[in-house]
């Protein structure tokens, strides 16, 4: 398999971080957002806190009336969900505008898993694009995440939850296999506590690490655990084969190149976008495929995207009529700036 980037981003205590934002003399109060506590008595849980309440022990999941009996000076707050909905929607449009759609998949409400593999070349630029897209959400939403990068899903979720709250962090493969040794079974996605109970009966431990598990071997894994073995006995040594499953979108062809080094010199910009049009055509061709819009992509060295597109009804069409569509695009992008191109693409959506 061809090696990966691969992003995880978590907002931070979302649904409290939000009622702070809101809320600005909540900030350095105790806050738990969840069922209504009715002095003790009342049933429901905690859905979330910030950190201060943290402190104190209380989290997700609490009964409410066992977080009363623990800070009843805490501030608690009803869990606003149609709200929180949209903020959450508000932060993919963000993250969109960074990223493709294609390459995000959004895992809950505040989460997602993004494949960075064609952005970035190395882990310090995963950072720098980890930092833009902390940023881009801090100034326009006012609230702050968590990012964790790495070769694949499992360590990229690792990396951010080590990172929690607001915070940035890698992790190659090699650092991942000996950091993971340590943790505790359950930091496997995937593990809970009635998988946990099987590996501790069965190794007749507790409390078991990640290095313990590595002593069973794959097949009496899969007799242990069923099918799902494998890829545990895959994650314990840092590895997780799973690619990102995101949201279908309108059928398209298209290439996308990143230039070794950002380049401002339009002999070479517009050769190798000649380059990708001719490549999009001949498997247009094959396909015998008709298009409705073509989309021309650029990125710059600060990593802002740009795309430019246009509409487009024909069946018969040819290299030179995508050149004289495509180009015109392309300049129309990069023009007005004297910034260097570190990416273009060529797009067509088909009909
Ligand atoms: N949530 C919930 N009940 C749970 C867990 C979570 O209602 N048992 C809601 C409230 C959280 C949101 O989902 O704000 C996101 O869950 P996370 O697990 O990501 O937790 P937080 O974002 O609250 O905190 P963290 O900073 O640890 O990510
Ligand atoms: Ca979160
Ligand atoms: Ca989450």
């Amino acid at each position: 398999m061809k090696k990966r980037f691969i992003l995880h981003i978590d907002m931070d205590y979302f649904f409290a971080q939000i009622e702070e934002r809101e809320n600005s003399w909540l900030k350095d109060k105790i806050v738990i957002v969840g069922a209504n506590p009715k002095k003790g008595k009342g049933r429901g849980v905690v859905s979330t806190c910030n950190y201060k309440a943290r402190s104190y022990g209380i989290m997700s999941g609490m009964p409410i009336s066992k977080a009363y009996k623990i800070t009843p000076h805490a501030i608690f707050l009803p869990v606003n969900m149609k709200h929180y909905i949209s903020v959450s929607m508000s932060i993919f449009k963000i993250v969109e505008a960074i990223v493709d759609k294609k390459n995000i998949e959004e895992v809950s409400i505040d989460e997602a898993y993004i494949n960075i593999t064609n952005i970035i070349k190395s882990f310090k630029e995963g950072k720098e694009l980890g930092n833009e897209i902390k940023s881009k959400i801090l100034e326009k939403e006012k609230l702050t995440c968590t990012i964790g990068i790495s070769e694949n899903k499992m360590l990229a979720k690792i990396a951010c939850n080590m990172a929690k709250p607001n915070g940035i962090k890698t992790i190659s493969i090699r650092e991942g296999e000996k950091i993971i040794n340590k943790m505790k079974i359950t930091t496997i996605p995937g593990i809970g506590p009635k998988t946990e109970k099987k590996f501790e009966k069965y190794l007749n431990k507790k409390n078991l690490t990640i290095k313990d598990a590595k002593k069973i071997k794959k097949q009496e894994l899969i007799a242990l655990i069923g099918k799902k073995g494998s890829s545990f006995y895959d994650n314990f040594r840092g590895k997780d084969f799973t690619s990102i499953k995101s949201k279908k979108i309108a059928k398209s062809i298209g290439k996308e190149y990143t230039f070794q080094k950002d380049s401002k010199n339009p002999k070479e910009i517009i050769s190798v976008f000649k380059k990708m049009i001719a490549s999009v055509e001949k498997e247009l061709m094959q396909k015998k495929l008709g298009i409705k819009t073509i989309v021309v992509i650029c990125r710059f060295e600060n990593f802002k995207k740009y795309t430019k597109q246009k509409k487009f009804h024909l069946n018969h069409y040819d290299r030179e009529i995508l050149y004289k569509e495509g180009i015109p695009l392309l300049l129309n992008l990069i023009i007005n700036t004297n910034k260097k191109i570190r990416l273009i693409g060529f797009r067509v959506i088909i009909k």
